[in-house]
């Protein structure tokens, strides 16, 4: 498949403010999103410097193929990703067996330089290639009455040893409520430093929502459902307690097993002090979407 990256943001381009604002988001921002959206949160020197490719890479959470960090990058070359299809049903006006190419056919492929927080109190920069999310809902067309959004992910026992060891319950499934799917920070990622995504870390096409733990983030995705009541998300059903539905990055709430508020940059050296962790990841423009909730309550 051709390569569909766009390279309309630079290296030099990234700036404290436009660490994830590219040019389109900027446009979208002056068009609608307003001033907060242009402004974005007081970004922290460090956050300049995306990880490694050999860091991103080899550090993953993936457990189709194991519990372990090192797992994905062990395994994962095992999985079959092409053909590729993804299943889009539910209510959307187009459903239907998509292949890959077909679902991505038009849409604009960016940079996206985002900050992934993962749950454990961890964290890192990748910059993802991708489309928006809502790019593709709009092509297969939303209907009325569709109130969240569905993934699963790929389930290929014979090369998944964590699959075969039953470490979780699979297919892992997750959803958004339709404003969070809709909203332009949310990308389904096709690459990374402008290559094709490693398997270790999604491939071919996997969700990104920055400001929300990584688990939210699901991989290797082969089904998109626009459904009516709110779809069941793995780690969620695993334990409820501890994982909640919404799983924004709040450093006020901590997790039964981890303080929040402060992570480990992964890369950052062995006497880097732990940094402080932002409301919803430093992503403050997604506030307006939990405006009237407990963010507490809806964990
Ligand atoms: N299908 C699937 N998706 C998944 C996971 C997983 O185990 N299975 N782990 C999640 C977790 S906990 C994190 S932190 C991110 C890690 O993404 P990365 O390995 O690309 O950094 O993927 C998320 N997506
Ligand atoms: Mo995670």
């Amino acid at each position: 498949m051709a390569r569909r990256w766009m390279n309309d943001l630079t290296w030099a381009d990234v700036t404290p403010k436009s660490l994830y604002l590219n040019r389109r988001q900027i446009m979208a921002g002056a068009g609608g999103l307003g001033a907060a959206a242009l402004a974005g949160p007081a970004v922290a020197q460090e956050d300049l410097e995306p990880n490694t490719l050999d860091q991103i890479t080899s550090y993953n959470n993936f457990y189709e193929f194991g519990y372990d960090k090192e797992d994905p990058a062990a395994h994962a070359d095992a999985m079959v990703i092409e053909p590729w299809s993804v299943k889009v049903d539910g209510l959307v006006d187009r459903p239907g067996d998509y292949a890959l190419a077909d679902l991505l056919d038009g849409l604009e492929v960016e940079e996206r330089i985002y900050r992934l927080r993962c749950v454990e109190g961890w964290s890192m920069v990748i910059p993802w290639n991708g489309v928006e999310l809502a790019d593709v809902l709009a092509k297969v067309g939303v209907q009325e009455g569709a109130r969240f959004v569905a993934f699963e992910t790929t389930v290929q026992p014979e090369v998944m040893p964590g699959v075969q060891r039953g470490v979780l319950d699979f297919p892992y499934v997750e959803g958004l409520r339709l404003d969070e799917a809709q909203h332009p920070l949310t990308i389904l990622a096709t690459g990374l430093y402008g290559e094709s995504l490693p398997k270790q870390n999604g491939a071919p096409i996997r969700l990104v929502v920055p400001w929300k733990y990584g688990f939210k983030s699901i991989k290797s995705i082969v089904r998109i459902s626009l459904v009516e009541q709110q779809p069941p998300a793995t780690w969620n059903l695993t334990n409820p307690s501890e994982y909640g539905f919404y799983s924004n990055v709040n450093p006020t709430v901590d997790h039964p097993r981890w303080s929040q508020a402060t992570e480990r940059r992964i890369g950052g050296g062995l006497f880097s002090s732990r940094q402080p962790t932002l409301m919803f990841n430093g992503y403050d423009e997604v506030a307006g979407l939990y405006e009237g909730m407990d963010l507490a309550e809806n964990f």
